[in-house]
């Protein structure tokens, strides 16, 4: 039925589904190494049923691609989310260890059921008191009841640790007390949660310490810690969102240029977590110059399923087509072919760890994610972690399927409203390759006139530099030269305005607003297209889930009825303090452009 030689290559997490005949009768088996396989084949098996698939001739082979399929929490102790927009953290750290919420198993269930196996429990902004002994039991609590769905747990550290929570002087990497304070606290941790997954860490970044107040560099930071976990199988995520404007003027060059020159000193057990852009989460970037340029380093994707900067709980935003976009784009660091997925998944540069990180979206809201829309992000997130090459589309049905109807009608209408919804928040949020357009104080609405008294990158002004003269930021070779961080012929074509695709032409180019475009407009008249068409697609959506009612139950009809209104409301008012503010440079008297 299933030889034990089949399974050699399911691993420790795969599986195989099998339709065969047992003493006559029809029977399915659903055969694994280990009991996570037997889990997540029940899971896939019950997958089938949910989206009405035949049953009844079954012989698939599944295991995922990437090894460490993690959530990430930016849940602070006191219970607040940072960037979290669907209610409190769902961690009642009051309460644990002595009561523990049956909503932990429901999560489980969820995670196990897209094959999701680890989650960090804490923001990366980190408190060191989730080290103390406190914090750990009570976190012991929530591992006991993720374990038996396959989930590891980890913490987000603070690098001072030893000398906040550990009365050490100092929190040098390489001081004798403070490596054994670390070794000491992994015993401490792994005699109460065996099978703890280990430390991310954001060191040295927006406020947070790290190894270079020593004089020390990530890399000696990061092997401390992973000397202390490695006894116990513990990895470390360290990641490489800095951005030091003292090394480079040009924010997006920042990470690469601290982390490239660490390649090769890094542990075994220590993988550089790296955004899927180099900046932060905007609607579109360029991939991240990291992937590929540290072939001696497993580089772990890290994405945000919570939309901090595509309209937070209030906007209809499939992120899945912005994930593929970056797992199927070429970096041609080992010569053409060789994706960014492939970089994740370690097959590119054979690495054995291998790893990808949500940032979760997840709150006490009774639908989890504040959107009933955005949970099929979370679930977009698992399935593309356990398989970068499934479709944006497939996922989406798949999900519809189980979320809202097996009606056929239903399916296409929702499916084509997903399908079109990222492009369109580009579109009316930051078209053309612009980005950080965001207003004072929030992540949420317009505000390209912003201008952060205290940082130029925490202003909208640095990353458009609008005038008279045109719009963009030059990281061509005659600007910044941030295109000089990716591979040929990425750095050639992404060098000239005329073969730089256009999605991101003034991510890379600053350019005169009579620019001429492949469509024949000038830069300013297609700017002005494409803030027309994102809200124009909003409208259309409205629309299209207006013709739902009556198919879906009125209480989610309502919900997403009325958040696409706020959505429209919120696109009009992108478009329009966007094309104001520049049309004041564009159609100024000495653009060169036409009133
Ligand atoms: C957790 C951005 C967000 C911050 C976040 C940071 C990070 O700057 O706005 O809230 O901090 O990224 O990823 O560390």
């Amino acid at each position: 039925m299933v030889q034990p030689s089949e399974l050699e290559i399911a691993g420790d997490e795969g599986y195989i589904i099998r339709s065969v005949f047992f003493d006559n009768r029809p029977v399915t088996i659903i055969a694994a190494n280990k009991s996570k396989g037997v889990l997540y084949g029940i899971f896939h098996f019950f997958r089938l049923i949910q989206n009405r698939q035949a049953i009844d001739k079954l012989s698939i082979q599944s295991k995922p691609r990437i090894q460490k399929r993690l959530l990430n929490h930016w849940d602070n102790l006191n219970g607040s989310v940072e960037r979290g927009y669907a209610g409190k953290s769902i961690w009642n750290w009051e309460k644990l260890p002595v009561e523990v919420d049956p909503r932990y198993k429901d999560y489980a269930r969820v995670n196990a059921s897209i094959g999701i196996n680890g989650t960090v429990l804490n923001n990366v902004n980190s408190q060191a008191e989730i080290l103390t002994k406190g914090y750990i039991s009570k976190a012991a609590a929530i591992a006991s009841v993720l374990r038996p769905y396959g989930i590891q747990i980890y913490f987000s550290i603070k690098f001072i640790s030893p000398m906040e929570i550990g009365g050490l002087s100092t929190a040098d990497p390489f001081d004798p007390h403070v490596r054994r304070w670390w070794k000491e606290k992994a015993q401490q941790i792994y005699q109460q949660i065996p099978d703890f997954g280990g430390f991310l860490v954001k060191a040295y970044s927006e406020g947070q310490p790290g190894p270079q107040i020593y004089g020390r560099t990530h890399a000696d930071g990061a092997n401390m810690l992973a000397e202390a976990l490695s006894p116990y199988g513990g990895i470390v995520m360290w990641r490489s969102f800095v951005y030091d404007l003292s090394i480079d003027s040009d924010r997006t060059k920042c990470g690469y240029l601290e982390f490239v020159p660490l390649d090769g000193q890094f542990a075994t057990n220590v993988l550089i977590q790296s955004k899927n852009g180099p900046v932060d989460f905007q609607p579109r970037e360029p991939i991240n110059p990291l992937f590929g340029a540290m072939p001696k380093t497993p580089i772990m994707m890290e994405l945000q399923i919570t939309q901090e900067y595509t309209g937070q709980s209030n906007h209809l935003v499939y992120l899945a087509p912005q994930w593929k976009e970056v797992l199927d784009s070429d970096t041609f660091s080992k010569g053409p072919g060789t994706l960014v997925a492939e970089i994740v998944d370690g097959s590119a540069e054979n690495h054995t760890l291998s790893g990808i990180a949500g940032v979760s979206g997840i709150g006490t809201d009774r639908n989890w994610m504040g959107h009933h829309f955005s949970q099929a992000n979370w679930y977009a997130f698992g399935r593309l972690a356990w398989d970068p090459a499934f479709t944006s589309g497939q996922i989406a049905e798949e999900w519809i399927r189980m979320t809202w109807s097996n009606d056929p009608k239903t399916i296409g209408v929702i499916a084509k409203m997903m399908a079109g919804s990222w492009e369109a928040c580009v579109d009316y949020m930051t078209p053309l390759g612009l980005h950080h357009l965001m207003a004072a104080g929030h992540h949420y609405g317009p505000g390209p006139d912003y201008v952060n008294p205290g940082r130029a990158d925490w202003s909208s002004t640095y990353y458009h530099k609008a005038d008279s003269q045109g719009i963009g930021f030059d990281r061509s070779s005659k600007g910044t030269n941030g295109v000089g961080q990716y591979a040929e012929p990425l750095r050639r074509l992404w060098d000239s305005p005329v073969t730089c695709p256009e999605k991101y032409l003034l991510w890379f180019h600053h350019l005169p607003w009579t620019h001429q475009m492949s469509s024949g407009k000038t830069l300013w008249q297609e700017l002005r297209l494409h803030y027309k068409r994102g809200v124009e697609a909003v409208g259309i959506m409205q629309k299209t889930w207006d013709s739902l009612e009556g198919r879906i139950d009125q209480q989610r009809f309502d919900h997403v009825k009325a958040r696409l209104e706020m959505q429209l409301e919120n696109a009009r008012e992108w478009r329009d303090v966007c094309l104001e503010y520049f049309g004041r440079f564009a159609e100024s008297p000495n653009s060169g452009h036409d009133r």
